[in-house]
């Protein structure tokens, strides 16, 4: 597992050269509060996000719930609420890290794999990832749609600065696409 700093001395050292971007690494360390916010404003409402993408993968596609369905009986539909969560808290972790090797090596490895010989649709577990690609933007900017949440809106009230912190809100999508990529 990497982070920013471990990834700058491995690529350093592979090319036996002394750590090179520090200006990379000076900007992370300048981005840090920031980072820690996104990365609670993830974790603190990850149940929400979770049930709410699950229930809305369903929706969309009832047949999961039926007799024959992957989110059937409730011993499956609690496999699937897991996983979503496992998915959530391995792009959070990779945000922290500001890198992407804990999702990789702890969560993605052999997932697709896992979901073929489990018969786990993929395509349903990548639109519960959209949703939730969806619903971190919205919390890392701080602005969670009152037409989606209803009486569950919450403002973190985290200062929200740059263009509603764009360059975290496109790092944690990378992270999201990267699960849709691996599955796909
Ligand atoms: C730490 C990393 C880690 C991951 C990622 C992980 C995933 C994982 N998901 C599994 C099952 C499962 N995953 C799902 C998920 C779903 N079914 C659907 O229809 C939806 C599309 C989707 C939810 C979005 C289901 C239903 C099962 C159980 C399948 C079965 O037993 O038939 C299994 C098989 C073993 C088990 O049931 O616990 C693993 C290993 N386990 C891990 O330790």
């Amino acid at each position: 597992m990497l982070d920013a700093f471990s990834k700058a001395v491995v690529a350093a050292d592979a090319s036996t050269n002394p750590v090179a971007d520090m200006a990379d690494l000076k900007a992370f360390v300048d981005s840090g509060n920031r980072r820690l916010d996104a990365v609670n404003a993830i974790a603190s409402n990850a149940s929400c996000m979770v049930s709410d993408a699950v229930a809305g993968m369903i929706c969309e596609n009832d047949g999961l719930i039926k007799a024959g369905g992957n989110c059937y009986p409730n011993r499956r539909m609690a496999a699937c609420l897991r996983d979503a969560e496992i998915i959530l808290r391995y792009v959070t972790y990779a945000l922290l890290a500001g890198d992407a090797s804990v999702l990789d090596d702890r969560c993605l490895n052999g997932l697709k794999e896992t979901y073929a010989a489990l018969g786990v649709p993929s395509t349903s577990t990548v639109r519960a990832v959209q949703i939730m690609k969806a619903q971190a933007a919205a919390h890392i900017k701080d602005q969670p749609s009152e037409a989606r949440a209803g009486a569950k809106l919450r403002i973190m009230g985290a200062p929200v600065v740059d263009d509603r912190c764009a360059s975290l809100v496109a790092e944690a999508s990378s992270y999201f696409d990267r699960v849709i990529a691996q599955l796909s």
